[in-house]
């Protein structure tokens, strides 16, 4: 038996009986898939992902790629190369792309929940083959030559890379130093030196292009002063697609890691001994929002793989309870011949059990909810037109699944762990890789800070609060309604009221924001909540999600017999949420309120 423990009965639960995505399949752009493909497209994925993808997630980890500085070169594990293989001859990669570019146009909630399958048996095979997707992004902004090259890098399955960060410039992308000197012949010489660099190195593709921010001589300082470059390792006959010189960039380093080791993290030197030469994509000086195309999915991709990971971590934690034998039952604990049993039976575990399950099945549903308004786009865009009100939620979601959903998951898998005692220790589960090479998602692709500041900033102040305002009119919506038949009574009247806190909360920093116009100082305030407000949004909208999925188990329970486990586990996790974590919102409230300005105050010294 491999380490992944898939979910594809949820998967289903939610594309095909909260969502109603097959109402969209046979439409628009997705005409040529009905449901009964899709489900055994989740099925053929699933199959790959506990089978082929698997078998080599242990050994990424325990015999990691081998850096050669000398060639500048990495050799990557056999099992690797081969997982790898597969999921590229099996055409995963090119799954969400438009069927004119080889992909099978299947909506992004579809998309998403096969890319569940891939991240939770080996997250770091997935983003090796992200090489078709960035070159659907460079094809939908690029020139004439860009788009031609990225029909060769699809059709070829090259890696990719996106190519931001430096050792002065992390999250601060705007302090950039790396340079683009402009050549005669319409080309660029990219010169400096990039860090972290995900996949910039290995032997698993005959050819690997960077897209690269950089700035022109003489552009302005930040972000806005970047601009994006498309910079192949081997230079490309874009004729016969054939592969010509070796481009001036070289990897000049591989980061020893404290998990997720297969993935290669790489240090990255531009025109060192030779020109590393370089084509301004699109031909346009537009760089940050270019690459916040590929970032947008990186983000939702990190998510993913973080409730993915969790969702796998709970799984195998069930899968342990349910034969651990320890202890007796604790109504008979003072006689101590009774009977030993599973620790299922200890109130503890349940509990820890079930928080697992919630938040894992709560945010696999946040994933594929904000996937259902990607839907929405993609539809809008064949009729034509534009759904912005969908863009916006999209937005406002985006910070929730990779802020909550990387925080949340790296915390639950802990508890996983727990619940296997000193044996989720050891290298014998998979726990202790998973929490290993889970703790990235809070850090890569903007720490959780920035996510709490790009959804408070970006996706509510400057939205005027429209998204936010439209999801918790929603949620109250909800609340105030009959659903669940008199069954969800209590559960509806917690999460009104949490609604009621974390609206209270937001209303709160608005104030402070606004009032920071005249007394700059109040932003701080704002600052020392950001990343609470975020994830008691979070919880929140899991608490909602869950709830609303409880509703539909509740309808299909009284419809017939099938499926009662199933369905009897959605009410319960959606009732423990809701009475266990929804009333912390009162708490974040409370604490919220009494923000003072006495940390900023306080001399460095004094920490
Ligand atoms: C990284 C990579 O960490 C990690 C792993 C990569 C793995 C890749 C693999 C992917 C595979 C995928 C597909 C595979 C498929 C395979 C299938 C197999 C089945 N939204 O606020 P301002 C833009 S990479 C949109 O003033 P500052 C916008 O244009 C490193 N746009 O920012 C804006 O202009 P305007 C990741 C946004 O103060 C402009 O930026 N690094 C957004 O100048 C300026 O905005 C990071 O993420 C947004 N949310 O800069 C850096 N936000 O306002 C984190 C901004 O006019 N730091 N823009 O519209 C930040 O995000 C900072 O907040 C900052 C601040 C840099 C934006
Ligand atoms: P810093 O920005 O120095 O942050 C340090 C701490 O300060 C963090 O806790 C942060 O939240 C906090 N902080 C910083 N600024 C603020 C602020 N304004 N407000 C509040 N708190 C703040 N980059 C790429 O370009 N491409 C890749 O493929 C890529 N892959 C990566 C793979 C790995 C394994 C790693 C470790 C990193 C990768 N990165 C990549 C870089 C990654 O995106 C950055 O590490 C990340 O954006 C954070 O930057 P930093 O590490 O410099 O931390």
């Amino acid at each position: 038996m491999g380490h992944y423990k898939s979910n594809v009965r949820d998967l289903e639960f939610n594309l095909f009986e909260v969502l109603g995505r097959q109402e969209l399949l046979g439409t628009g752009p997705f005409a040529d898939l009905d449901e009964e493909t899709a489900r055994s497209i989740l099925h053929e994925v699933d199959r790959l992902a506990t089978g082929v993808l698997a078998d080599s997630f242990e050994e990424g980890d325990r015999t990691p790629p081998v850096y050669d500085p000398a060639a500048h070169t990495v050799t990557m594990p056999k099992g690797v190369a081969r997982s790898f293989k597969a999921l590229m001859d099996g055409g995963w990669a090119h799954l969400d792309l438009p069927a004119d570019l080889g992909g099978a146009g299947v909506p992004r909630t579809l998309a998403w929940a096969a890319a569940e399958l891939v991240l939770g048996a080996n997250p770091g095979v997935y983003m090796y083959a992200g090489g078709p997707n960035f070159a659907y992004t460079m094809w939908k902004i690029g020139t004439a030559e860009q788009k031609r090259f990225a029909e060769i890098a699809i059709e070829r399955g090259w890696g990719a890379t996106m190519v931001l960060t430096e050792p002065d410039a992390g999250s601060d992308v705007g302090a950039g130093r790396t340079k683009a000197v402009k050549q005669t012949d319409g080309s660029w010489h990219i010169e400096g030196v990039k860090r972290f660099i995900t996949s910039a190195e290995h032997d698993l593709t005959e050819n690997i292009f960077h897209l690269v921010l950089a700035r022109p001589e003489g552009a302005g300082v930040g972000t806005k002063g970047l601009s994006m470059f498309l910079v192949p390792k081997y230079h490309v006959d874009l004729e016969t697609g054939e592969l010509g010189e070796r481009n001036g960039v070289y990897v000049t380093n591989v980061e020893k890691k404290m998990g997720l080791k297969v993935s290669t993290t790489c240090e990255l030197t531009f025109g060192d001994h030779e020109p590393a030469v370089g084509w301004l994509i699109g031909d346009v000086h537009e760089g940050i929002k270019q690459m916040f195309m590929i970032i947008e999915h990186a983000r939702m991709m990190v998510g993913t793989k973080a409730i993915a990971t969790l969702s796998t971590g709970y799984l195998n934690a069930l899968d342990y309870a349910k034969s651990r034998v320890q202890g007796a039952d604790l109504s008979q604990m003072t006689d101590k011949s009774a009977p030993r049993v599973t620790i299922t039976h200890h109130p503890d575990v349940r509990r820890e059990l079930m928080l697992q399950k919630a938040y894992a099945e709560g945010m696999r549903a946040l994933v594929l909810y904000t996937a259902s308004f990607q839907d929405s786009v993609l539809l809008a865009a064949s009729e034509g037109r534009r759904d912005e009100k969908a863009e916006a939620l999209n937005d406002l979601l985006l910070p929730l699944v990779k802020g909550v959903g990387s925080e949340r998951s790296y915390e639950l898998l802990t508890r996983s762990l727990q619940t296997l005692g000193g044996s989720g220790y050891l290298q014998d589960y998979p726990i202790e890789q998973y929490i290993r090479d889970a703790k990235i998602d809070s850090l890569y692709e903007g720490t959780t800070a920035i996510q709490g500041q790009d959804l408070f900033f970006r996706k509510i102040l400057r939205n005027q609060g429209a998204a936010i305002g439209t999801l918790l009119a929603e949620i109250k919506g909800f609340a105030d309604s009959q659903a669940g038949n008199g069954r969800l009574k209590e559960e509806r009247v917690l999460l009104n009221e949490a609604a009621d806190d974390l609206k209270v909360m937001g209303d709160t920093m608005a104030g402070w924001a606004l009032g920071s116009l005249e007394n700059p100082k109040e932003i701080y305030k704002v600052g020392l909540n950001t990343t609470r407000f975020l994830l008691a949004l979070g919880d929140l909208v899991i608490g909602w999600l869950l709830l609303r999925q409880a509703e539909v188990a509740l309808n299909a329970l009284s419809a017939s017999e099938k499926d009662r486990a199933f369905y009897s586990g959605k009410v319960a996790s959606a009732s423990f949420f809701a009475k266990t974590v929804l009333p912390r919102l009162a708490a974040e409230r409370r604490i919220l309120l009494s923000t003072g300005l006495e940390l900023m105050e306080l001399p460095e010294e004094s920490f």
